[in-house]
């Protein structure tokens, strides 16, 4: 880990990522060993590379797979929940499954087309699909907590695209913690500070199997085109991906971009259909989204 001129053999690394996570979670203050933890489980590393390590810390830590309907040509979304399963599976656990075309009547890249939301590209109706999911799931089975398993090159990314574009209100909200809103759960990202290679490095280690693959529609996104960015600057200069996040957060802390905003200010309405909280009074954007889906398609709200 050339950013902290670090080499660990297998078995204290296996240490360290833990104990990194624990500190992380209570610099943060994430959460407690009292309260109940939703890890939103993809399949992939780092959401099962979290789970896992959330476990071996002691905490309360179940998991949720959403399963979106993404084939790809290669069954991305059924091998994903596959994979989520099987590490559920084999260290006792319980993985809450959401099946948002058995929930809602159709997959997201349909939904996503007959909305015509999104130019092509399902993202911005999977995003919205899965915070729904996610808060409902938290809200209703009572968890204080939802876990993300964003990385740090996840959050340079996120936090490059939005300083090139100067998205204040975002870059307000870029935290490693969303505290809670009536009727939303907290939100943390315990890994925000590993690298994307170290959680493979762990995942591997542990023998976690995930899905190697990405998801079809993340390539040529600008996200995955950032990333590259920052892995070409990181080559030349080992740390500085590290340093570009962790001093954004210092200033951001420090009131560069005013008081940070990670508690909404605006005035939350129940959504008329779902109850889930919203900025406008009325449906709520899913719900406005699945209303849109039925005019085209009845039957498929719910
Ligand atoms: S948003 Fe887009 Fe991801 Fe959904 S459609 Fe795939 S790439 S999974 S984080
Ligand atoms: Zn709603």
């Amino acid at each position: 880990m050339r950013q902290h001129k670090l080499a660990l053999c297998k078995e204290h690394f296996l240490d360290w990522i833990p104990e990194q996570t624990a500190r992380f979670i209570k610099k943060y203050e994430m959460f407690t060993h009292h309260e109940k933890v939703l890890v939103a489980v993809s399949g992939g590393k780092d959401s099962l590379a979290l789970w896992d390590i959330l476990v071996r810390l002691g905490y309360q830590a179940d998991g949720l797979y959403i399963g979106l309907g993404i084939d790809g040509g290669f069954g991305y979304s059924s091998e994903s929940h596959r994979l989520a399963q099987k590490f559920a599976d084999e260290n006792g656990l319980h993985l809450h499954v959401v099946d948002v075309e058995s929930e809602y009547g159709l997959p997201v890249p349909v939904l996503a087309d007959i909305t015509h939301r999104g130019k092509g590209r399902p993202c911005s109706v999977c995003g919205l699909a899965k915070r729904h999911v996610m808060n409902r799931i938290a809200r209703d089975l009572g968890y204080a907590v939802l876990a993300t398993g964003h990385n740090l090159d996840d959050e340079a990314a996120v936090l490059f695209g939005n300083t090139l574009n100067w998205l204040g209100d975002y870059l307000k909200r870029q935290a490693p913690v969303l505290p809670e809103t009536p009727g939303l759960a907290r939100k943390v990202k315990p890994l925000c500070r590993f690298y994307e290679r170290e959680m493979t490095a762990y995942a591997l280690l542990r023998s976690i199997e995930y899905i190697y693959e990405e998801c079809p529609y993340s390539a040529g996104s600008k996200t995955t085109y950032y990333k590259e960015l920052l892995n070409q600057l990181e080559t030349e200069r080992p740390g500085a991906k590290l340093t570009f996040y962790t001093k954004f957060l210092e200033a951001r802390k420090g009131g560069l971009f005013g008081e940070p905003d990670t508690n909404p200010t605006m005035e939350l309405h129940p959504c008329t259909n779902c109850g889930q909280p919203t900025s406008a009074p009325g449906l709520c954007s899913f719900c406005r989204l699945m209303e849109r889906a039925a005019s085209v398609l009845p039957g498929t709200s719910k």
